[in-house]
Protein backbone atom coordinates (compact mmCIF):
# COMPACT_ATOMS: atom_id res chain seq x y z
CA UNK A 1 0.00 0.00 0.00
CA UNK A 2 1.37 3.13 -0.97
CA UNK A 3 1.36 6.02 1.61
CA UNK A 4 3.86 8.27 -0.88
CA UNK A 5 2.34 11.73 -1.02
CA UNK A 6 2.18 13.15 -4.84
CA UNK A 7 3.84 16.43 -4.09
CA UNK A 8 6.46 16.89 -1.18
CA UNK A 9 5.06 20.39 -1.15
CA UNK A 10 3.85 20.98 2.14
CA UNK A 11 0.25 21.10 2.65
CA UNK A 12 -1.50 24.50 3.15
CA UNK A 13 -2.02 23.90 7.25
CA UNK A 14 1.98 23.65 7.09
CA UNK A 15 2.00 26.89 6.07
CA UNK A 16 -0.71 28.40 7.93
CA UNK A 17 1.47 27.19 11.46
CA UNK A 18 4.48 28.45 10.02
CA UNK A 19 3.18 31.89 9.46
CA UNK A 20 1.28 32.04 12.28
CA UNK A 21 4.23 33.45 14.93
CA UNK A 22 3.26 30.54 17.09
CA UNK A 23 -0.17 30.19 17.09
CA UNK A 24 -1.22 33.54 17.18
CA UNK A 25 -1.95 34.60 13.31
CA UNK A 26 -4.66 37.22 13.67
CA UNK A 27 -7.09 35.62 15.98
CA UNK A 28 -6.28 38.87 18.22
CA UNK A 29 -7.62 40.81 15.63
CA UNK A 30 -10.27 38.59 14.77
CA UNK A 31 -11.45 37.97 18.39
CA UNK A 32 -11.99 41.01 18.50
CA UNK A 33 -14.27 42.11 15.31
CA UNK A 34 -18.01 42.39 14.49
CA UNK A 35 -18.33 38.79 12.82
CA UNK A 36 -19.47 35.29 14.64
CA UNK A 37 -16.45 33.60 13.04
CA UNK A 38 -12.59 33.21 12.26
CA UNK A 39 -11.56 33.03 8.61
CA UNK A 40 -9.58 30.14 7.16
CA UNK A 41 -6.26 30.25 8.44
CA UNK A 42 -8.20 31.34 12.06
CA UNK A 43 -10.06 28.05 12.02
CA UNK A 44 -7.39 26.29 11.69
CA UNK A 45 -5.31 27.96 14.18
CA UNK A 46 -7.67 27.69 16.91
CA UNK A 47 -7.50 24.26 17.26
CA UNK A 48 -4.38 23.93 18.90
CA UNK A 49 -6.44 26.49 21.58
CA UNK A 50 -8.65 23.83 21.94
CA UNK A 51 -11.37 25.27 19.87
CA UNK A 52 -13.64 24.39 16.72
CA UNK A 53 -15.27 26.35 14.89
CA UNK A 54 -18.63 24.61 14.35
CA UNK A 55 -22.66 25.39 13.16
CA UNK A 56 -25.42 23.25 14.27
CA UNK A 57 -26.07 21.05 11.14
CA UNK A 58 -29.64 20.26 12.24
CA UNK A 59 -30.50 23.95 12.00
CA UNK A 60 -28.45 24.15 8.68
CA UNK A 61 -31.34 21.86 6.93
CA UNK A 62 -33.96 24.31 7.04
CA UNK A 63 -32.66 27.27 5.95
CA UNK A 64 -30.80 26.85 2.86
CA UNK A 65 -29.63 29.88 1.61
CA UNK A 66 -29.58 31.69 4.78
CA UNK A 67 -26.58 32.47 6.28
CA UNK A 68 -24.88 30.35 8.87
CA UNK A 69 -24.75 30.82 12.38
CA UNK A 70 -21.37 29.32 13.74
CA UNK A 71 -20.62 28.27 17.29
CA UNK A 72 -17.48 26.73 18.95
CA UNK A 73 -17.07 23.83 20.34
CA UNK A 74 -14.33 24.04 23.29
CA UNK A 75 -12.62 20.84 24.56
CA UNK A 76 -10.40 21.08 27.68
CA UNK A 77 -7.38 19.00 28.80
CA UNK A 78 -7.58 16.43 31.74
CA UNK A 79 -4.70 14.45 31.93
CA UNK A 80 -6.01 10.91 33.08
CA UNK A 81 -9.20 12.25 33.39
CA UNK A 82 -8.58 13.43 37.02
CA UNK A 83 -11.08 16.69 38.37
CA UNK A 84 -11.69 18.19 41.73
CA UNK A 85 -15.00 18.76 42.53
CA UNK A 86 -14.28 22.37 42.06
CA UNK A 87 -13.28 21.72 38.27
CA UNK A 88 -15.92 19.97 37.85
CA UNK A 89 -18.15 22.23 39.18
CA UNK A 90 -16.67 25.21 37.21
CA UNK A 91 -17.26 23.11 33.98
CA UNK A 92 -20.92 22.26 34.76
CA UNK A 93 -21.76 26.36 35.24
CA UNK A 94 -20.26 27.05 32.00
CA UNK A 95 -21.91 24.60 29.89
CA UNK A 96 -25.16 26.41 31.75
CA UNK A 97 -23.86 29.99 31.12
CA UNK A 98 -22.34 29.68 27.71
CA UNK A 99 -22.56 26.96 26.00
CA UNK A 100 -26.07 24.69 25.66
CA UNK A 101 -26.36 23.20 28.90
CA UNK A 102 -24.77 19.69 28.58
CA UNK A 103 -21.47 19.10 29.04
CA UNK A 104 -19.45 16.13 26.95
CA UNK A 105 -16.83 13.17 28.72
CA UNK A 106 -15.02 12.59 25.31
CA UNK A 107 -13.21 9.28 24.46
CA UNK A 108 -9.65 10.39 25.75
CA UNK A 109 -10.91 11.51 29.23
CA UNK A 110 -11.73 15.04 28.34
CA UNK A 111 -14.88 17.42 28.37
CA UNK A 112 -16.41 19.50 25.25
CA UNK A 113 -18.63 22.42 25.55
CA UNK A 114 -21.00 23.06 22.62
CA UNK A 115 -22.51 25.43 21.38
CA UNK A 116 -20.62 28.36 22.48
CA UNK A 117 -20.60 31.61 21.06
CA UNK A 118 -17.63 33.87 19.63
CA UNK A 119 -18.07 36.71 22.15
CA UNK A 120 -17.94 33.97 25.00
CA UNK A 121 -15.36 32.58 24.34
CA UNK A 122 -12.85 34.10 26.14
CA UNK A 123 -15.11 34.66 29.27
CA UNK A 124 -14.47 30.69 29.33
CA UNK A 125 -11.48 30.36 28.94
CA UNK A 126 -10.21 32.88 31.26
CA UNK A 127 -12.72 31.22 33.93
CA UNK A 128 -11.82 27.72 32.81
CA UNK A 129 -7.89 28.78 33.55
CA UNK A 130 -8.42 30.31 37.06
CA UNK A 131 -9.62 26.94 37.93
CA UNK A 132 -6.41 25.80 36.79
CA UNK A 133 -7.80 24.04 33.54
CA UNK A 134 -6.68 24.38 30.44
CA UNK A 135 -7.75 23.76 26.68
CA UNK A 136 -4.42 24.69 24.75
CA UNK A 137 -2.98 21.56 22.62
CA UNK A 138 -6.51 19.78 23.70
CA UNK A 139 -6.67 19.64 19.80
CA UNK A 140 -4.17 20.77 17.05
CA UNK A 141 -0.96 19.17 15.44
CA UNK A 142 0.41 18.43 19.15
CA UNK A 143 0.11 15.78 21.89
CA UNK A 144 -3.00 15.83 23.08
CA UNK A 145 -4.75 14.85 26.07
CA UNK A 146 -2.83 12.10 27.58
CA UNK A 147 -4.88 9.12 28.57
CA UNK A 148 -4.40 7.10 31.88
CA UNK A 149 -6.49 4.18 33.55
CA UNK A 150 -8.30 6.51 35.89
CA UNK A 151 -9.25 4.24 38.57
CA UNK A 152 -8.69 5.14 41.58
CA UNK A 153 -7.78 2.09 43.89
CA UNK A 154 -4.96 2.97 47.00
CA UNK A 155 -1.71 1.54 44.61
CA UNK A 156 1.38 3.67 44.76
CA UNK A 157 1.57 2.00 40.55
CA UNK A 158 -1.53 3.43 40.10
CA UNK A 159 -0.78 7.04 41.62
CA UNK A 160 2.87 6.76 39.89
CA UNK A 161 1.35 6.40 36.52
CA UNK A 162 -0.90 9.37 36.91
CA UNK A 163 2.19 10.78 38.03
CA UNK A 164 3.57 10.00 34.45
CA UNK A 165 0.62 11.28 32.97
CA UNK A 166 0.61 14.55 34.08
CA UNK A 167 4.59 15.25 33.50
CA UNK A 168 4.05 13.55 29.41
CA UNK A 169 1.06 15.72 29.49
CA UNK A 170 3.22 19.04 30.98
CA UNK A 171 6.18 18.52 29.21
CA UNK A 172 4.19 18.39 25.63
CA UNK A 173 1.99 21.47 26.25
CA UNK A 174 2.66 23.94 23.39
CA UNK A 175 4.77 26.93 25.06
CA UNK A 176 4.08 29.70 23.13
CA UNK A 177 2.34 32.59 25.00
CA UNK A 178 0.04 33.07 22.48
CA UNK A 179 -2.89 31.31 24.48
CA UNK A 180 -2.22 32.98 27.61
CA UNK A 181 -2.06 36.67 25.50
CA UNK A 182 -5.62 35.82 23.44
CA UNK A 183 -7.57 34.08 26.06
CA UNK A 184 -6.21 35.22 29.64
CA UNK A 185 -4.38 38.39 29.46
CA UNK A 186 -6.23 40.05 26.68
CA UNK A 187 -3.04 42.06 25.75
CA UNK A 188 -0.14 40.98 23.47
CA UNK A 189 3.48 42.18 25.30
CA UNK A 190 5.63 42.81 22.06
CA UNK A 191 8.69 41.57 22.86
CA UNK A 192 12.00 41.22 20.04
CA UNK A 193 10.99 37.70 18.33
CA UNK A 194 13.02 35.21 20.81
CA UNK A 195 14.75 32.60 18.93
CA UNK A 196 12.67 29.23 18.06
CA UNK A 197 14.13 26.58 20.27
CA UNK A 198 13.42 29.58 23.17
CA UNK A 199 9.43 29.06 22.25
CA UNK A 200 8.99 25.54 21.47
CA UNK A 201 11.92 23.37 21.93
CA UNK A 202 10.29 20.50 20.79
CA UNK A 203 8.01 20.86 18.31
CA UNK A 204 9.90 24.33 16.61
CA UNK A 205 7.30 26.86 14.57
CA UNK A 206 5.54 24.00 12.45
CA UNK A 207 4.62 21.78 15.51
CA UNK A 208 4.01 18.44 14.68
CA UNK A 209 2.57 16.94 11.12
CA UNK A 210 -0.62 15.42 12.73
CA UNK A 211 -2.25 14.97 15.93
CA UNK A 212 -0.33 12.78 18.50
CA UNK A 213 -1.63 10.67 20.87
CA UNK A 214 -0.26 8.79 24.09
CA UNK A 215 -1.86 6.38 26.27
CA UNK A 216 -0.92 4.75 29.50
CA UNK A 217 -2.42 1.22 30.51
CA UNK A 218 -2.88 -0.45 34.10
CA UNK A 219 -1.25 -3.58 33.99
CA UNK A 220 -4.18 -5.95 32.73
CA UNK A 221 -6.30 -3.32 32.09
CA UNK A 222 -6.45 -1.70 28.47
CA UNK A 223 -9.83 0.92 29.65
CA UNK A 224 -7.48 3.26 27.26
CA UNK A 225 -6.93 1.21 23.89
CA UNK A 226 -3.85 1.01 24.35
CA UNK A 227 -3.12 0.00 20.97
CA UNK A 228 -4.69 2.58 18.88
CA UNK A 229 -2.59 5.09 20.06
CA UNK A 230 0.54 6.75 18.57
CA UNK A 231 2.18 6.10 21.72
CA UNK A 232 0.57 3.35 24.25
CA UNK A 233 3.09 2.67 27.32
CA UNK A 234 1.76 -0.48 29.10
CA UNK A 235 2.90 -0.53 33.32
CA UNK A 236 4.74 -2.84 34.31
CA UNK A 237 5.04 -3.74 37.91
CA UNK A 238 6.10 -5.85 40.44
CA UNK A 239 3.92 -5.64 43.25
CA UNK A 240 3.99 -2.31 44.67
CA UNK A 241 6.33 -1.62 42.49
CA UNK A 242 6.45 0.08 39.15
CA UNK A 243 9.26 -0.95 36.84
CA UNK A 244 8.47 0.46 33.78
CA UNK A 245 6.69 0.61 30.47
CA UNK A 246 6.40 -1.65 27.59
CA UNK A 247 6.21 1.01 24.63
CA UNK A 248 3.96 0.54 21.77
CA UNK A 249 3.89 2.92 18.65
CA UNK A 250 2.06 3.80 15.71
CA UNK A 251 -1.35 2.66 16.68
CA UNK A 252 -4.33 4.80 14.89
CA UNK A 253 -8.22 4.45 14.07
CA UNK A 254 -8.77 7.22 11.22
CA UNK A 255 -9.20 6.08 7.70
CA UNK A 256 -11.76 6.87 4.60
CA UNK A 257 -14.20 4.40 3.03
CA UNK A 258 -13.40 4.39 -0.35
CA UNK A 259 -9.13 5.41 0.18
CA UNK A 260 -7.34 2.04 0.44
CA UNK A 261 -3.87 3.23 1.32
CA UNK A 262 -5.56 4.86 4.31
CA UNK A 263 -6.01 2.15 7.34
CA UNK A 264 -6.77 1.33 11.40
CA UNK A 265 -3.64 0.00 12.34
CA UNK A 266 -2.55 -1.27 16.14
CA UNK A 267 0.91 -0.11 17.55
CA UNK A 268 3.74 -2.30 17.46
CA UNK A 269 6.08 -3.34 20.35
CA UNK A 270 9.03 -1.81 20.60
CA UNK A 271 10.63 -2.15 24.45
CA UNK A 272 10.79 -1.56 27.79
CA UNK A 273 11.60 1.64 29.47
CA UNK A 274 12.26 2.60 33.19
CA UNK A 275 10.14 5.24 34.99
CA UNK A 276 12.93 7.46 35.04
CA UNK A 277 13.74 7.28 30.84
CA UNK A 278 10.10 7.33 29.92
CA UNK A 279 9.71 11.20 29.75
CA UNK A 280 13.11 11.52 27.35
CA UNK A 281 11.56 7.98 25.38
CA UNK A 282 8.33 10.18 24.50
CA UNK A 283 10.11 13.27 23.91
CA UNK A 284 12.28 11.25 21.03
CA UNK A 285 9.50 9.25 19.38
CA UNK A 286 7.94 12.75 19.41
CA UNK A 287 10.72 14.10 17.79
CA UNK A 288 11.19 10.98 14.58
CA UNK A 289 7.57 12.01 14.05
CA UNK A 290 7.85 15.79 14.02
CA UNK A 291 11.16 15.20 11.55
CA UNK A 292 9.99 12.18 9.35
CA UNK A 293 5.89 12.26 9.41
CA UNK A 294 4.37 13.49 5.91
CA UNK A 295 3.65 16.97 6.01
CA UNK A 296 2.55 17.03 2.57
CA UNK A 297 -0.26 14.96 3.07
CA UNK A 298 -2.39 15.12 5.72
CA UNK A 299 -4.28 12.11 5.25
CA UNK A 300 -0.92 10.03 5.21
CA UNK A 301 0.44 12.20 8.30
CA UNK A 302 -0.59 10.13 11.34
CA UNK A 303 2.86 8.12 13.01
CA UNK A 304 1.10 5.18 11.95
CA UNK A 305 2.22 5.61 8.26
CA UNK A 306 5.44 5.91 9.11
CA UNK A 307 5.79 2.65 11.00
CA UNK A 308 3.62 1.20 8.23
CA UNK A 309 6.68 2.31 5.79
CA UNK A 310 9.36 1.70 7.68
CA UNK A 311 8.75 -0.96 9.75
CA UNK A 312 8.79 -1.23 13.64
CA UNK A 313 12.71 -1.74 13.52
CA UNK A 314 13.96 0.66 11.56
CA UNK A 315 11.79 3.02 13.70
CA UNK A 316 13.09 1.38 16.69
CA UNK A 317 17.09 2.34 15.53
CA UNK A 318 15.94 5.79 14.78
CA UNK A 319 14.27 5.95 18.35
CA UNK A 320 17.48 4.08 20.06
CA UNK A 321 19.94 6.29 17.21
CA UNK A 322 18.74 9.40 18.54
CA UNK A 323 18.86 8.43 22.65
CA UNK A 324 22.26 7.16 22.34
CA UNK A 325 21.17 3.90 24.11
CA UNK A 326 18.79 1.20 23.45
CA UNK A 327 15.42 0.09 24.89
CA UNK A 328 15.44 -2.68 26.54
CA UNK A 329 13.00 -5.68 25.36
CA UNK A 330 9.39 -5.62 26.39
CA UNK A 331 8.47 -7.51 29.40
CA UNK A 332 5.82 -9.69 29.87
CA UNK A 333 2.73 -8.52 31.01
CA UNK A 334 -0.59 -9.39 32.51
CA UNK A 335 -3.53 -10.30 29.57
CA UNK A 336 -5.26 -6.99 29.15
CA UNK A 337 -8.73 -6.57 29.50
CA UNK A 338 -11.08 -3.50 29.18
CA UNK A 339 -12.50 -2.43 32.53
CA UNK A 340 -14.94 -0.28 32.54
CA UNK A 341 -15.06 0.40 36.67
CA UNK A 342 -18.50 0.60 37.18
CA UNK A 343 -20.56 0.40 40.19
CA UNK A 344 -19.12 0.67 43.84
CA UNK A 345 -15.55 -0.16 44.60
CA UNK A 346 -13.34 0.23 48.25
CA UNK A 347 -10.34 2.13 46.91
CA UNK A 348 -8.85 0.21 49.54
CA UNK A 349 -8.01 3.48 51.87
CA UNK A 350 -10.97 3.13 53.82
CA UNK A 351 -13.15 5.34 50.96
CA UNK A 352 -15.38 3.87 48.29
CA UNK A 353 -15.68 5.39 44.63
CA UNK A 354 -18.64 4.92 42.42
CA UNK A 355 -18.23 4.44 38.65
CA UNK A 356 -21.54 5.58 36.47
CA UNK A 357 -21.94 4.73 33.10
CA UNK A 358 -22.97 8.03 30.91
CA UNK A 359 -24.75 7.34 27.56
CA UNK A 360 -21.93 8.34 25.28
CA UNK A 361 -20.62 10.97 27.15
CA UNK A 362 -23.85 13.11 27.28
CA UNK A 363 -24.52 15.01 30.70
CA UNK A 364 -27.36 16.67 30.63
CA UNK A 365 -31.02 17.17 31.50
CA UNK A 366 -33.64 15.66 29.35
CA UNK A 367 -37.11 14.52 30.61
CA UNK A 368 -36.96 12.48 33.43
CA UNK A 369 -33.45 11.87 33.33
CA UNK A 370 -31.77 14.43 35.15
CA UNK A 371 -27.85 13.60 35.09
CA UNK A 372 -26.53 16.98 34.82
CA UNK A 373 -28.60 18.92 37.90
CA UNK A 374 -27.61 15.16 39.90
CA UNK A 375 -24.38 14.67 39.06
CA UNK A 376 -24.21 18.76 40.29
CA UNK A 377 -26.43 18.19 43.67
CA UNK A 378 -24.00 14.99 44.52
CA UNK A 379 -20.71 17.08 43.51
CA UNK A 380 -21.86 20.19 45.20
CA UNK A 381 -22.56 18.31 48.59
CA UNK A 382 -20.48 15.80 49.15
CA UNK A 383 -17.18 16.96 47.39
CA UNK A 384 -16.29 13.64 45.72
CA UNK A 385 -13.25 13.31 43.20
CA UNK A 386 -14.27 13.22 39.69
CA UNK A 387 -12.36 11.22 37.37
CA UNK A 388 -13.51 10.74 33.44
CA UNK A 389 -12.58 7.90 32.05
CA UNK A 390 -11.94 6.60 28.23
CA UNK A 391 -15.35 5.02 28.14
CA UNK A 392 -17.06 8.21 28.27
CA UNK A 393 -18.00 7.43 31.63
CA UNK A 394 -17.28 9.30 35.05
CA UNK A 395 -16.27 8.03 38.48
CA UNK A 396 -16.76 9.72 41.93
CA UNK A 397 -14.44 9.26 43.91
CA UNK A 398 -12.96 9.19 47.49
CA UNK A 399 -16.68 8.89 49.01
CA UNK A 400 -16.79 7.91 52.86
CA UNK A 401 -18.65 4.58 53.58
CA UNK A 402 -21.61 6.57 55.42
CA UNK A 403 -22.18 8.75 52.50
CA UNK A 404 -22.53 6.10 49.88
CA UNK A 405 -26.61 5.93 50.33
CA UNK A 406 -27.63 9.10 50.86
CA UNK A 407 -25.41 9.30 46.89
CA UNK A 408 -27.70 6.64 45.44
CA UNK A 409 -30.25 8.58 46.95
CA UNK A 410 -29.76 11.91 45.19
CA UNK A 411 -28.80 9.98 41.82
CA UNK A 412 -32.12 7.94 41.85
CA UNK A 413 -34.32 11.49 43.01
CA UNK A 414 -32.76 12.92 39.65
CA UNK A 415 -33.31 9.41 37.78
CA UNK A 416 -29.67 8.52 37.08
CA UNK A 417 -29.53 4.43 36.93
CA UNK A 418 -27.40 2.98 38.69
CA UNK A 419 -25.03 0.14 36.27
CA UNK A 420 -26.53 -2.36 37.24
CA UNK A 421 -29.87 -1.34 36.07
CA UNK A 422 -28.62 -1.08 33.09
CA UNK A 423 -27.66 -4.07 30.19
CA UNK A 424 -24.57 -5.60 29.79
CA UNK A 425 -24.39 -4.00 26.02
CA UNK A 426 -25.73 -0.49 26.68
CA UNK A 427 -22.60 -0.06 29.18
CA UNK A 428 -20.17 -1.64 26.80
CA UNK A 429 -21.32 0.85 24.12
CA UNK A 430 -19.45 4.10 22.69
CA UNK A 431 -20.51 6.34 20.17
CA UNK A 432 -18.67 9.74 19.36
CA UNK A 433 -20.10 13.23 18.79
CA UNK A 434 -21.38 13.27 14.97
CA UNK A 435 -24.77 14.84 14.40
CA UNK A 436 -25.39 17.87 14.55
CA UNK A 437 -21.78 19.67 15.68
CA UNK A 438 -19.42 17.51 14.19
CA UNK A 439 -18.61 18.90 10.36
CA UNK A 440 -17.55 15.49 8.94
CA UNK A 441 -20.43 13.77 10.55
CA UNK A 442 -21.94 11.67 7.51
CA UNK A 443 -24.56 10.12 9.81
CA UNK A 444 -25.84 10.42 13.12
CA UNK A 445 -24.21 8.26 15.84
CA UNK A 446 -24.77 9.63 20.03
CA UNK A 447 -28.24 10.59 18.84
CA UNK A 448 -28.69 6.65 17.26
CA UNK A 449 -27.16 4.57 18.95
CA UNK A 450 -29.44 4.30 22.00
CA UNK A 451 -32.67 3.06 20.02
CA UNK A 452 -29.89 0.43 18.07
CA UNK A 453 -29.06 -0.48 22.01
CA UNK A 454 -32.73 -0.80 22.75
CA UNK A 455 -33.45 -2.92 19.76
CA UNK A 456 -30.07 -5.20 20.62
CA UNK A 457 -31.40 -5.71 24.45
CA UNK A 458 -34.51 -7.28 23.20
CA UNK A 459 -32.23 -9.75 20.43
CA UNK A 460 -29.99 -10.42 23.33
CA UNK A 461 -32.79 -11.12 26.02
CA UNK A 462 -34.51 -13.33 22.98
CA UNK A 463 -31.37 -15.21 22.84
CA UNK A 464 -30.55 -15.99 26.35
CA UNK A 465 -27.29 -14.01 25.36
CA UNK A 466 -28.23 -10.90 27.69
CA UNK A 467 -25.23 -11.64 30.10
CA UNK A 468 -22.54 -11.78 27.19
CA UNK A 469 -20.68 -8.77 27.37
CA UNK A 470 -19.53 -7.24 24.08
CA UNK A 471 -18.55 -4.10 23.05
CA UNK A 472 -20.57 -2.39 20.61
CA UNK A 473 -19.54 0.99 18.85
CA UNK A 474 -20.93 3.65 16.23
CA UNK A 475 -19.10 6.52 14.47
CA UNK A 476 -20.59 8.93 12.24
CA UNK A 477 -17.78 8.60 9.76
CA UNK A 478 -15.01 6.60 9.62
CA UNK A 479 -12.49 8.49 11.33
CA UNK A 480 -12.94 6.37 14.03
CA UNK A 481 -13.17 9.29 17.66
CA UNK A 482 -15.23 6.13 19.36
CA UNK A 483 -11.95 3.21 18.46
CA UNK A 484 -15.25 1.29 16.87
CA UNK A 485 -12.02 -0.72 14.65
CA UNK A 486 -11.24 -2.30 18.35
CA UNK A 487 -15.16 -3.75 18.97
CA UNK A 488 -16.66 -6.66 18.76
CA UNK A 489 -19.43 -4.77 17.29
CA UNK A 490 -19.17 -1.66 14.88
CA UNK A 491 -21.01 0.69 13.20
CA UNK A 492 -19.34 2.94 10.79
CA UNK A 493 -20.91 5.79 9.31
CA UNK A 494 -20.83 5.52 5.56
CA UNK A 495 -23.36 7.86 3.81
CA UNK A 496 -27.23 9.82 4.58
CA UNK A 497 -28.28 7.07 7.02
CA UNK A 498 -26.32 4.04 6.48
CA UNK A 499 -23.05 1.91 7.71
CA UNK A 500 -20.36 -0.21 7.46
CA UNK A 501 -21.00 -3.08 10.00
CA UNK A 502 -17.32 -4.08 11.70
CA UNK A 503 -17.18 -8.04 13.96
CA UNK A 504 -14.63 -9.47 15.01
CA UNK A 505 -12.48 -7.21 17.46
CA UNK A 506 -11.28 -8.53 20.83
CA UNK A 507 -13.35 -6.51 23.64
CA UNK A 508 -10.06 -5.66 25.52
CA UNK A 509 -8.01 -3.54 22.12
CA UNK A 510 -5.66 -5.85 21.04
CA UNK A 511 -7.31 -7.02 17.58
CA UNK A 512 -8.56 -5.14 14.72
CA UNK A 513 -11.90 -6.48 13.03
CA UNK A 514 -13.22 -6.09 9.70
CA UNK A 515 -15.54 -4.87 7.31
CA UNK A 516 -19.26 -7.57 7.01
CA UNK A 517 -21.64 -5.52 5.91
CA UNK A 518 -22.04 -2.15 3.67
CA UNK A 519 -24.30 0.09 3.11
CA UNK A 520 -27.04 -0.52 5.94
CA UNK A 521 -29.34 1.54 6.62
CA UNK A 522 -29.68 2.47 10.56
CA UNK A 523 -33.70 0.64 10.89
CA UNK A 524 -31.76 -2.72 9.41
CA UNK A 525 -28.93 -2.55 11.71
CA UNK A 526 -30.25 -5.24 14.26
CA UNK A 527 -31.83 -6.78 11.67
CA UNK A 528 -28.51 -7.77 9.99
CA UNK A 529 -26.72 -8.19 13.55
CA UNK A 530 -29.56 -10.65 14.44
CA UNK A 531 -28.10 -14.10 12.70
CA UNK A 532 -24.82 -13.20 13.29
CA UNK A 533 -26.13 -13.95 17.44
CA UNK A 534 -27.80 -16.85 16.58
CA UNK A 535 -25.12 -17.95 15.04
CA UNK A 536 -22.99 -17.23 17.92
CA UNK A 537 -25.47 -18.70 20.72
CA UNK A 538 -25.13 -22.22 18.51
CA UNK A 539 -21.51 -22.35 17.79
CA UNK A 540 -19.48 -20.67 20.50
CA UNK A 541 -17.15 -22.91 22.27
CA UNK A 542 -17.28 -22.25 25.90
CA UNK A 543 -16.50 -18.61 27.27
CA UNK A 544 -16.05 -17.50 23.88
CA UNK A 545 -16.75 -13.46 23.34
CA UNK A 546 -18.88 -12.51 20.34
CA UNK A 547 -15.66 -10.70 19.01
CA UNK A 548 -13.91 -13.71 19.12
CA UNK A 549 -16.23 -16.50 17.45
CA UNK A 550 -16.57 -13.97 14.00
CA UNK A 551 -12.62 -13.56 14.66
CA UNK A 552 -12.49 -17.37 14.62
CA UNK A 553 -14.97 -17.78 11.69
CA UNK A 554 -13.66 -15.49 9.83
CA UNK A 555 -16.27 -12.69 7.49
CA UNK A 556 -16.58 -15.32 4.64
CA UNK A 557 -17.76 -18.07 6.53
CA UNK A 558 -19.65 -16.24 8.61
CA UNK A 559 -21.76 -14.69 5.56
CA UNK A 560 -22.27 -18.17 4.01
CA UNK A 561 -23.51 -19.48 7.27
CA UNK A 562 -25.61 -17.35 7.23
CA UNK A 563 -26.64 -17.50 3.60
CA UNK A 564 -27.26 -21.42 4.08
CA UNK A 565 -29.23 -20.57 7.04
CA UNK A 566 -31.67 -17.96 5.41
CA UNK A 567 -32.19 -20.37 2.69
CA UNK A 568 -33.31 -23.17 4.65
CA UNK A 569 -35.81 -21.37 6.77
CA UNK A 570 -36.73 -20.13 3.18
CA UNK A 571 -37.25 -23.59 2.19
CA UNK A 572 -38.64 -25.05 5.40
CA UNK A 573 -41.46 -21.91 5.36
CA UNK A 574 -42.16 -22.72 1.23
CA UNK A 575 -42.64 -26.30 2.58
CA UNK A 576 -44.69 -25.52 5.44
CA UNK A 577 -46.89 -23.15 3.36
CA UNK A 578 -47.58 -25.71 1.04
CA UNK A 579 -48.17 -28.82 3.18
CA UNK A 580 -50.68 -26.09 4.82
CA UNK A 581 -52.15 -25.78 1.26
CA UNK A 582 -52.75 -28.79 0.97
CA UNK A 583 -54.09 -29.71 4.37
CA UNK A 584 -56.82 -26.53 3.34
FE1 LIG B 1 -11.97 12.66 16.97
C1 LIG B 1 -11.85 14.74 14.25
C2 LIG B 1 -14.53 14.30 18.19
C3 LIG B 1 -11.46 11.04 19.82
C4 LIG B 1 -9.98 10.37 15.30
N1 LIG B 1 -12.95 14.30 16.34
C5 LIG B 1 -12.74 15.05 15.23
C6 LIG B 1 -13.57 16.34 15.27
C7 LIG B 1 -12.77 17.39 15.93
C8 LIG B 1 -14.17 16.78 13.92
C9 LIG B 1 -13.39 17.73 13.06
O1 LIG B 1 -12.18 17.54 12.86
O2 LIG B 1 -14.02 18.65 12.54
C10 LIG B 1 -14.74 15.85 16.19
C11 LIG B 1 -15.48 16.94 16.96
C12 LIG B 1 -16.95 16.59 17.03
C13 LIG B 1 -17.74 17.47 17.91
O3 LIG B 1 -18.67 18.14 17.40
O4 LIG B 1 -17.52 17.49 19.11
C14 LIG B 1 -14.05 14.77 16.98
N2 LIG B 1 -12.77 12.76 18.70
C15 LIG B 1 -13.90 13.42 19.01
C16 LIG B 1 -14.41 13.03 20.38
C17 LIG B 1 -15.11 14.16 21.12
C18 LIG B 1 -15.33 11.82 20.21
C19 LIG B 1 -16.16 11.44 21.40
O5 LIG B 1 -17.32 11.18 21.16
O6 LIG B 1 -15.67 11.37 22.51
C20 LIG B 1 -13.10 12.55 21.01
C21 LIG B 1 -12.32 13.65 21.66
C22 LIG B 1 -11.08 13.11 22.29
C23 LIG B 1 -10.33 14.09 23.15
O7 LIG B 1 -10.81 14.42 24.22
O8 LIG B 1 -9.22 14.48 22.76
C24 LIG B 1 -12.35 12.07 19.78
N3 LIG B 1 -10.84 11.04 17.49
C25 LIG B 1 -10.87 10.47 18.72
C26 LIG B 1 -10.25 9.19 18.69
C27 LIG B 1 -10.14 8.21 19.84
C28 LIG B 1 -8.94 8.48 20.69
O9 LIG B 1 -8.25 9.50 20.54
O10 LIG B 1 -8.65 7.65 21.55
C29 LIG B 1 -9.83 8.99 17.38
C30 LIG B 1 -9.18 7.70 16.82
C31 LIG B 1 -7.78 7.52 17.22
C32 LIG B 1 -6.89 8.24 16.29
O11 LIG B 1 -6.67 9.43 16.48
O12 LIG B 1 -6.42 7.62 15.33
C33 LIG B 1 -10.21 10.16 16.64
N4 LIG B 1 -11.03 12.59 15.10
C34 LIG B 1 -10.32 11.52 14.61
C35 LIG B 1 -9.96 11.80 13.25
C36 LIG B 1 -9.15 10.88 12.31
C37 LIG B 1 -7.70 11.12 12.46
C38 LIG B 1 -6.89 10.34 11.47
O13 LIG B 1 -5.80 9.92 11.81
O14 LIG B 1 -7.30 10.18 10.34
C39 LIG B 1 -10.52 13.06 12.94
C40 LIG B 1 -10.41 13.81 11.60
C41 LIG B 1 -9.11 14.47 11.40
O15 LIG B 1 -8.27 14.58 12.29
O16 LIG B 1 -8.91 14.93 10.28
C42 LIG B 1 -11.19 13.52 14.12
FE1 LIG C 1 -17.15 13.35 13.77
FE2 LIG C 1 -16.41 11.18 12.46
FE3 LIG C 1 -15.28 11.75 14.79
FE4 LIG C 1 -17.75 10.95 14.74
S1 LIG C 1 -15.99 9.75 14.07
S2 LIG C 1 -17.00 12.73 15.90
S3 LIG C 1 -18.52 11.81 12.87
S4 LIG C 1 -15.10 12.95 12.95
Amino acid sequence: MATRPKSDAPSGVEVIKENSNYLRGTLAEQLHNDLDHFDENGKQLLKFHGLYQQHDRDQRKGARGTEKTHSFMLRTRIPGGLLTPEQYLVHDDLAQRYANGTLRVTTRQCFQFHGLLKGDLQATIRELNEALITSLGACGDVVRNVACCPAPYQDPVREQIQRVARSISDHLLPRTRAYHELWIDGEKVELAAPAEEEVEPIYGKTYLPRKFKIAIAYPGDNCVDVYTQDIGLVAVAEGETLLGFNVIVGGGMGMNHTKLDTFPRLGDLIGFVTPEQVLQVVETIVTVQRDHGNRSDRKHARMKYLLHEWGADRFRMEVERRLGWKLQPPAPTPALENELHHGWHAQGDGRWFLGLSIENGRIKDEGALRLRSGLRAVIERFRPGVRLTPNQDLLLTDIAQEEMLAIENTLREHGIPLPSDLSLVQRHSLACVALPTCGLALTEAERALPSVIDALEVELAQLGLADEPFTVRMTGCPNGCARPYVADLAFVGRSADAYVIFVGGASNGTRLNQPYKDLVKRDRLVDEVRPLLQLYRDRRLPGERFGDFCHRLGVETLQSLIAQRLQKEASDYVAIDATAAFER
